[in-house]
């Protein structure tokens, strides 16, 4: 941390906003000498120096910014927060501007000639997070909360800026705390061979902590999914109809549609927002043996495809295929590449075509969406059906993993847990566990930042834009 105290002893700044033109801009200055820098280049209305002397709340001060030869650059509003009651912990100035670009560029200047520094991608939260202001997850979750397009993405990090994934690591800590304290106490009296913790109590807390753990990490395909787009694969065999309906559902002729089978040789992708939240539609080559090369890319393409997708909608032309037909070609898919996890949703298409009563029943028995490539009402259903899988997801969202560095860091934790209850049930020393659990401990505390190192820090920190 030496490094990081040498950093910051310097005073930053940065622009909040956009360059470009606007209403206002905001400027941010950060560190031991922002009070006493902006003392220097700001003045009131009558031209007299302001008072900017420490208060508990912050303080507003109306006036204008000059340059080195006193001249006005602009009328700005300052709202000066002494430390530690600011968001980096540190005195803090937000310098109020009108929004054009120029302005922004001239006080950013006599800023610079003032000894501040241009902050770094980040830096104004790295300093929040290192004076204790946020943990490591909240501050990511500050710039997936600037980042989020959708609601439920918005909803998603709010709650893991404050809300229930918190309270879960917060309570993950502690029981991991608890174990180990018991297991050391045992150590501390190891010769009187005392055992103060039950071992069945032991062993409960560790299912406990298991289990919690599994659950966050298998909610990372879907949180990660929300987060960036829920990815849909369109499947089936050649000329099934699946441009057809890739078309419809995006509401555009993106895809080309033909009689001709293999028309689609790549996949093709498109986001839409539905009801607050983004999927990714992805349509695909038609799966069958390749003849040409090129053929086979868009088959391997079209697996990929598969592999990656939460939800798969899978086109039968029922006019080509029967419903046991349809139900071998997953079965074959699956031995390909494992559907398990995925939602899918079968759709029985060309419903207009010539179908026996009993196939219809038939289609109907496998709860297939039957679909006529003139009509909406099959597009819905699936709209209607794709939503109804999204928002069982979402009834746990107040616990979903998004953070790919987070999930890492959970796989490694329970690995540790899992061996010390091994160890705890093949009866091995107390000394034995413990080293698990504090391992167990060690990667919990990678995610909020209890243990950190710079390389980490660099990395979550870069991700951010300049000025939060
Ligand atoms: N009668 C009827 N024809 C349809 C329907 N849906 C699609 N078609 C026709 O079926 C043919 C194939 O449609 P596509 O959407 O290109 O099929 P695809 O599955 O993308 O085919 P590939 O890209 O070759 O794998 C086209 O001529 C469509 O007009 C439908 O519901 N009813
Ligand atoms: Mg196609």
């Amino acid at each position: 941390m030496e490094n990081n105290e040498i950093k910051q002893l310097e005073t930053i700044c940065a622009s909040a906003t956009p360059n470009a033109t606007s209403a206002i801009g905001i400027i941010r200055v950060s560190g031991r000498s922002a009070v006493s820098i902006i003392k220097e280049i700001f003045r009131t209305i009558k031209g007299k120096k302001a008072d900017f002397s420490y208060s508990v709340k912050p303080k507003i001060r109306i006036g204008y910014i000059i340059d080195e030869y006193k001249n006005i650059v602009d009328e700005v509003v300052c709202l000066v927060y002494h430390a530690p009651r600011s968001y980096t912990g540190e005195d803090l100035i937000e310098i109020q501007h009108h929004g054009s670009p120029f302005i922004q560029q001239e006080i950013i200047k006599i800023l610079l000639a003032n000894g501040v520094r241009m902050a770094k991608n980040g830096e104004f939260s790295q300093r929040a997070f290192l004076n204790g202001k946020l943990n490591l997850s909240q501050a990511e979750a500050v710039a997936d909360l600037i980042s989020s397009r959708t609601a439920i993405a918005h909803q998603i990090a709010l709650n893991q800026l404050k809300g229930g994934y918190q309270k879960t690591l917060k309570a993950l800590r502690g029981e991991l705390l608890n174990l180990l304290t018991l297991l050391e106490l045992e150590l501390d009296f190891s010769e009187e061979d005392v055992e103060f913790a039950q071992r069945k109590a032991l062993e409960e807390s560790m299912t406990n902590i298991e289990k919690t753990l599994e659950i966050l990490i298998d909610s990372f395909g879907m949180g990660n999914a929300f987060k960036n787009g829920i990815p849909i694969a369109i499947i089936g065999k050649p000329n099934a109809g699946k441009s057809t309906l890739f078309n419809a559902i995006i509401n555009d002729e993106r895809a080309i549609v033909s009689p001709i089978s293999g028309t689609t040789r790549d996949t093709i992708e498109e986001i839409v927002n539905i009801n607050g939240i983004e999927y990714r539609f992805i349509d695909t080559a038609g799966v069958r043996e390749a003849t040409d090369p090129i053929e086979a890319e868009g088959i391997r393409r079209s697996y990929k495809s598969i592999e990656n997708a939460n939800i798969i909608i899978y086109v039968a032309d029922v006019t080509e295929m029967s419903p046991s037909e349809a139900q071998l070609d997953l079965i074959k898919i699956d031995e390909e590449i494992s559907l398990e996890g995925k939602k899918i949703i079968m759709v029985a298409n060309k419903f207009d075509g010539k179908l026996l009563v009993k196939e219809i029943k038939e289609w109907g028995n496998l709860g297939a969406v039957k679909a006529v490539d003139k009509d909406k009402e099959g597009v819905d259903e699936i709209i209607n059906r794709i939503t109804t899988i999204s928002e069982n997801s979402m009834y746990n969202s107040n616990i979903l993993t998004t953070n790919a560095r987070h999930y890492e860091a959970m796989k490694k934790s329970v690995v540790a847990i899992k061996t010390a209850k091994e160890n705890l049930l093949n009866e091995s020393p107390t000394d034995i566990i413990a080293i698990d659990i504090r391992e167990s401990l060690h990667y919990l505390g990678e995610i909020t930042g209890e243990v950190t190192t710079e390389e980490v820090l660099a990395n979550v920190f870069s991700k951010f834009c300049i000025g939060k």
